[in-house]
């Protein structure tokens, strides 16, 4: 247990006697038996809870990766564009390591706990007007133009790391699951999941690979609609992504595993947001959601789920956006210290009471 991606999974990795096995105590995420959302699907679903990886989202399996790469390569600074998890991740790998780390965000459209992190983990953050894509552009170049380790998920070591999320899934469940539904925003998850798990099945881990569901957001869905969107908007800011980097790689394993990769509305993912959080207790941002309201739209379509498994990746902690939390839920009341007073708020008038759950 909390050995780390680098030990766990050295057979499968890119390593060399020389690469550091850094940690911060990445992977190993739970997968957790859905008690309600199932009953919707006629299947057996599991959430991949990856906001429980150190920095509360799956980009730490890849970022450890890279940056032992880094190390190991002499590299002295970290640059990545990003909608706030990279950048995070990227932050704490860096300050652990005693390397430099620049991130470039879309300003004003990053969550506060994700911008929290960049900043306390001690990165230089550059907010920059317009959309991630640009932003995206500029990392590259300055990348080209400086002795910095590009880590967003062009790097190959950051999708070499994120595929053992699939090899995790196979260890949970003992195979591989009939479906895997992920959010959708660079397409970089999908890509690494959809290598793991092939990369299992030819190692005759498991019996079969699951059909790949990507979401998109709407708003932000230049997949789904065959061309980059210059302005994307939705509330899952984690994907709002117009141009993604791996975007051929999400249409091949959509294609190759008999799944793909469709839209969701942002009033399907707050649906979806909400209900996981108090119908199963998972607390997952906005974008993770984005898998949760796929599964429940696909349903709704007429997909027949019935003795299928199926996986829902949650890819980041809801604590990352305590904004969308507190716009998606009723205001605490405020009352005096009068236990009478408040006692009546709880139960309502003398003799009604009701202690069950509406
Ligand atoms: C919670 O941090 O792109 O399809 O710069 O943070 O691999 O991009 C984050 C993406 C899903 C989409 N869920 O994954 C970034 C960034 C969460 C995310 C995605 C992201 P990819």
């Amino acid at each position: 247990m909390g050995q780390g991606v680098l030990t766990h999974y050295a057979e499968f990795l890119p390593l060399t006697p020389a690469t550091p096995r850094i940690t911060l105590g990445e992977g190993e995420t739970p997968l957790v038996r859905s008690r309600h959302i199932e009953r919707e699907t006629g299947g057996e679903v599991y959430f991949k809870l990856e906001g429980c990886n150190p920095t509360g989202s799956f980009k730490d399996r890849g970022m450890v990766v890279a940056v032992a790469k880094a190390l190991e390569e002499d590299s002295k600074a970290l640059i990545c564009a990003s909608t706030g998890n990279t950048s995070a991740s990227a932050a704490a790998f860096g300050a652990c390591c005693g390397l430099k780390v620049i991130v470039l965000v879309p300003q004003g459209s990053i969550a506060l706990g994700k911008l929290a992190q960049a900043l306390i983990y001690g990165a230089q953050v550059i907010a920059i007007e317009g959309s991630f894509d640009r932003d995206m552009e500029i990392a590259r170049g300055l990348a080209d133009r400086h002795p910095f380790t590009l880590v967003n998920s062009l790097n190959p070591y950051r999708l070499e790391g994120q595929k053992t999320a699939a090899f995790e899934v196979i260890e949970a469940l003992g195979d591989a699951p009939d479906y895997l539904f992920i959010p959708v925003g660079n397409a970089g998850n999908i890509t690494a999941y959809w290598r793991g798990f092939q990369e299992f099945h030819s190692r005759e881990k498991s019996s079969q690979t699951p059909r790949m569901m990507g979401f998109q957001a709407e708003g932000s869905a230049p997949i789904v609609r065959g061309e980059p969107v210059a302005d994307p908007r939705t509330v899952a800011s984690a994907i709002r992504i117009g141009n993604p980097a791996h975007w051929q790689n999400a249409v091949t394993a959509g294609k190759e595993s008999g799944g793909g990769v469709e839209a969701v509305s942002d009033d399907e993912i707050l649906e979806a947001y909400r209900l996981l959080a108090n119908a199963e207790g998972v607390f997952g941002e906005p974008a993770s959601a984005a898998s949760v309201a796929g599964l429940l739209k696909s349903t709704r379509q007429g997909l027949s789920l019935e003795g299928k498994r199926i996986v829902c990746v949650i890819t980041g902690n809801g604590l990352k956006d305590p904004d969308t939390a507190m716009s998606q839920a009723p205001e605490p009341t405020v009352f005096p210290p009068d236990l009478e007073q408040i006692e009546k708020a709880i139960i309502g008038a003398p003799g009604s009471s009701s202690w069950t759950r509406p």
